[in-house]
């Protein structure tokens, strides 16, 4: 079997990586000069008076998630890979508001391991990524607890190595009773880049990714690491489009040529909802033959918006609902600036779907961005006015791979700091020739345009190269909260940084 190498990536990488996957002990004894000690996190006491300012149902929902290597079929090609039990995606867990969960995870990895619940408001100390919460170690249960406070279309993964380039993804659903929806059937799409067990490992990519440093040293050579990696450019994302071509690109676990697929009536409205879980790939999706009305960006509603297609960052959700035509029809979701796609179909009558590598044409047509869209009144943030500056400037490139924010790899960059209750502008300003999608743990934004008015509700956002973008944040949730590019092997070289709160 194809185990990952961990013996070599321990050796490649800096000693801080090095420590976050031996576990949370070995973080005590990290030099970390621009981190908060122990005792100025967050007390025990305020994270759970936040807790218990959440709703409460006194519901409980219960599961185990077993991370562990299988080998998985994903549609006439078997790897041999790490999964949550036997599937990809892992299995579902859904919950309503204010239910609180109670997740058991049985590590049998060969190497510690954590989940993170990406888009949860939730309490700090559950939050699956350290120092927040400690890793769990091969062999060892640990059984994260923590109610929802808002419904939504979130999703859970390691936050552990390069753990989050392997099978170890799920959907996680919050349902709030009192609004059920205006929609007939729900299909979840969870979107992946694919390589275990049948390309190279994650740790070989990383490996190679950072061993081609210094080969952008002559002049005029800007584009020789993208045609090293064979990824090329893309419009929408403003130039390269990645670091790693992958062999296969999945939709809920299955390649194009052997697609899922999902059943519905004629005119039924269908709530579909999308989860980009690669680790280097941006998709635009459409639906051939159907326009989609997007309800939701990262589990928040927003004013609905038709589009033909979307397009989805690494950790970006979006929420739409189509209306189904009769007939069967591909679900394309393009890998941009690889050339290649994934594809699932939707099944509601009589046909035969087009040959695997069709592309339907809404693809090109009016394609859903982030800017398009808007926080319906309920959960805007009201107005851009805040109280503090903060500033993330994201800085790297391919040639040296030494992706950073404000001007340090993590852990060696200063946290952002911010008291609770506090309104912050934050920006993101991107330095380098490279998209990157941004996601802050526990907390979620609101985009501001650049005219001043408020946009869509936020985690994970895209932010192009040499662009800024700028978010309100509401303080509310205090903790010591992850912030960090979306791109696996960004973040594993360094674009991580923390938003503290003060005590
Ligand atoms: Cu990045």
């Amino acid at each position: 079997m194809t185990q990952p190498r961990w013996d070599a990536f321990y050796l490649t990488r800096r000693a801080f990586v090095a420590a976050t996957i031996a576990g949370g002990a070995a973080l005590a004894g990290c030099a970390r000069p621009g981190r908060p000690a122990a005792s100025q996190r967050p007390s025990a006491s305020t994270t759970a008076a936040a807790e218990a300012a959440r709703p409460h149902t006194g519901r409980s929902v219960t599961a185990t998630l077993t991370p562990q290597p299988v080998t998985i079929d994903l549609g006439g090609v078997a790897v041999r890979t790490l999964v949550y039990g036997d599937t990809i995606p892992g299995p579902m867990i859904r919950a309503n508001v204010g239910d609180e969960l109670a997740i058991t995870v049985a590590n049998r990895l060969d190497h510690p391991t954590s989940v993170h619940w990406h888009g949860v408001a939730i309490r700090n100390d559950m939050d699956g990524a350290e120092p927040a919460t400690a890793n769990i170690g091969t062999g060892a249960e640990f059984t994260y607890w923590f109610s929802v406070p808002h419904p939504g279309t979130y999703w859970a993964h390691p936050h552990t190595g390069l753990d989050a380039d392997y099978g170890l993804y799920l959907p996680v659903i919050v349902d709030d009773p009192t609004e059920p929806g205006a929609y007939d059937a729900e299909w979840i799409v969870m979107l992946d880049d694919w390589t275990d067990g049948i390309g190279k490992t994650p740790p070989q990519i990383y490996d190679d990714l950072h061993g081609r440093r210094g080969m952008g040293a002559m002049p005029g050579m800007g584009g020789m690491a993208g045609m090293m990696s064979g990824v090329g450019r893309s419009g929408l994302l403003g130039g390269d489009a990645g670091d790693v071509s992958y062999p296969y690109y999945l939709i809920n676990g299955r390649i194009p040529a052997a697609p899922s697929t999902f059943s519905a009536k004629p005119g039924n409205r269908i709530r579909i909802r999308i989860i980009n879980a690669g680790s280097d790939t941006a998709f635009r999706v459409a639906l051939a033959g159907h326009a989609m009305t997007v309800t939701h960006t990262d589990g928040y509603p927003v004013v609905p918006t038709e589009v033909d297609a979307l397009l989805l960052g690494m950790g970006e959700r979006y929420d739409a609902v189509v209306t189904a035509a009769d007939g069967v029809f591909p679900l394309v979701a393009i890998a941009e600036g690889k050339n290649a796609a994934a594809r699932a179909l939707l099944s509601t009558g009589a046909g035969n779907p087009p040959a695997p590598g069709f592309q339907p044409t809404e693809l090109t047509k009016r394609v859903g961005t982030i800017d398009m869209f808007t926080a319906t009144p309920q959960v805007s943030l009201g107005s851009a006015k805040t109280d503090v500056s903060l500033s993330a400037a994201l800085s790297g490139g391919m040639m040296n791979y030494d992706w950073a924010i404000n001007g340090q790899p993590y852990p060696d960059n200063q946290p952002l700091t911010i008291a609770q209750g506090q309104r912050a502008a934050l920006s993101f300003n991107n330095m380098t020739m490279m998209w990157h999608p941004m996601h802050l743990h526990g907390n979620t934004f609101q985009l501001v345009r650049s005219d001043g008015s408020l946009g869509a509700r936020k985690d994970t956002t895209i932010v192009l190269p040499m662009r800024q973008v700028s978010v309100v944040l509401a303080a509310d949730n205090p903790g010591v909260w992850m912030m960090h590019c979306h791109n696996t092997y960004h973040q594993a070289a360094g674009m991580m940084t923390s938003l503290d709160y003060r005590s």
